[in-house]
């Protein structure tokens, strides 16, 4: 089968140009969904969608969406998002919007006669600066009404208000949700984000398994004394007990051997904050990942218990509170053969891997065949200003994805 191709330099224009929204003077882009950097961004994503006719429309969630094809019938979908952890870099998330608007822009290029439509998607706040996945969990109808209620971002605003001041109702988040009907397949282009392909010198990357999160608060209530006049024996030491828990949970996990499995205790606070005071509170931040779901009921539960267990220790009292989870997904067996047959034609060496990221692809997986298609980090650097993948990587995925939406426009 003969394949075409996509216009490179005007991919790489655009990620160069999306990368200057919220771009930090000292390096990496702050981009938050429902920033003032992020509404920009979504309303110059959607400026290039309607030069390039393909309709844009920003929905209840913020999920900027445009469309060739036909207006009605089920559509292919190509989603990834243009929000950013603080201090992120310019391809995660980003490479596979931009990706999916160059595929829909040669497309339209091309003439082709499309008799079913494809769509490009960047969903919002996949980063979770208020809710994971908020906008492809909001499309795909899996938002609890107690996660919208009680979302809420790091400095404890929350997601109502960020919505408003973006311009968004939060009660009508609802209408971003779309019917199985309306889709028909869903693919995500996206950086591999760690090491795996560029050790091993391959071009692609090709998932067939999706991490699952879950997020969950620890709050220690202690006591507060004079670090110098309160004896060790006698404290209600809320730091402490963090610590004790913390490397607990580690050992736990170790115990338990799951090679894919990760901890991540990536926010700590310690109160009142000095070094002369016995810290009377801690808040913990736990992210737990694991491929299958029963491995992360037993992790979190492992968590739980090293949090149990060294507040009774120390006589502080725990809170737990449980903030949101992310299923673990699996791609569809036939897009994994589809795109390992493209990689094959068009020679490029590939492997089939699970994703320890997460992506918005995962929320699509169990409703329509779906697939990912990963290009190599330089140096497996992520959520970091030094992110960056070769120019030739980004082509070379961009061109596997627009192949793979030809091959399935063409069944
Ligand atoms: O954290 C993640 O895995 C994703 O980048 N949101
Ligand atoms: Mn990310
Ligand atoms: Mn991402
Ligand atoms: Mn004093």
């Amino acid at each position: 089968m003969r394949s075409w191709h996509i216009n490179g330099e005007r991919l790489l224009d655009d990620l160069n140009h999306l990368s200057s929204f919220g771009a930090r003077p000292e390096g990496g882009i702050d981009r938050p969904a429902f920033s003032p950097a992020c509404s920009e961004a979504s309303r110059w994503l959607a400026e290039r969608m309607r030069e390039a006719s393909l309709g844009a429309r920003i929905d209840a969630a913020g999920n900027v969406i445009g469309r060739l094809g036909p207006d009605d019938g089920s559509a292919i979908l190509i989603g990834s998002h243009i929000d950013t952890v603080p201090g992120g870099g310019p391809l995660d998330g980003s490479l596979g919007v931009i990706a999916g608007l160059e595929c829909l822009r040669s497309l339209s290029e091309s003439g082709a006669n499309l008799d079913r439509a494809v769509e490009v998607i960047a969903f919002s706040d996949e980063e979770g600066a208020y809710l994971s996945m908020l906008g492809s969990r909001a499309m795909t109808g899996t938002l609890t009404e107690t996660e919208v209620d009680t979302a809420h971002g790091r400095k404890g605003d929350r997601l109502a208000d960020a919505m408003a001041t973006a311009g968004f109702d939060i009660r009508k988040l609802h209408q971003a949700e779309r019917t199985r009907q309306s889709m028909s397949n869903y693919l995500e282009l996206h950086i591999e984000q760690g090491p795996v392909l560029e050790s091993r010198g391959l071009d692609v990357g090709i998932v067939d398994s999706i991490i699952g999160i879950d997020v969950s608060e620890y709050v220690l209530h202690g006591q507060a004394r004079h670090a110098g006049t309160t004896p060790m024996g006698e404290r209600r030491d809320a730091g402490r007990a963090a610590a004790e828990a913390i490397v607990h949970a580690f050992d736990d996990l170790d115990l338990r051997a799951v090679p894919e499995a990760r901890i991540t205790f990536g926010d700590i606070e310690i109160k009142p904050g000095a070094s002369n005071v016995v810290p009377g509170h801690a808040r913990i931040l736990s992210e737990i990942r694991a491929i299958r779901i029963q491995d992360m009921r037993q992790i979190r539960n492992g968590v739980d218990s090293a949090f149990d267990s060294a507040a009774a220790r120390h006589t502080v009292r725990l809170e737990k509170r449980y903030l949101s989870g992310d299923v673990p997904s699996v791609m569809a067996p036939d897009m994994i053969d589809l795109i390992g047959q493209i990689c094959i034609d068009l020679d490029h060496k590939f492997m089939v891997m699970p994703s320890g990221a997460s992506h918005d692809a995962s929320n699509f997986a169990s409703l329509v065949p779906s697939g990912m298609i990963f290009v190599a980090s330089r140096g497996g650097v992520s959520h970091h200003p030094d992110e960056y993948s070769e120019p030739k990587s980004l082509v070379t995925g961009t061109n596997v994805l627009f192949e793979t939406v030809r091959r399935l426009l063409a069944r």
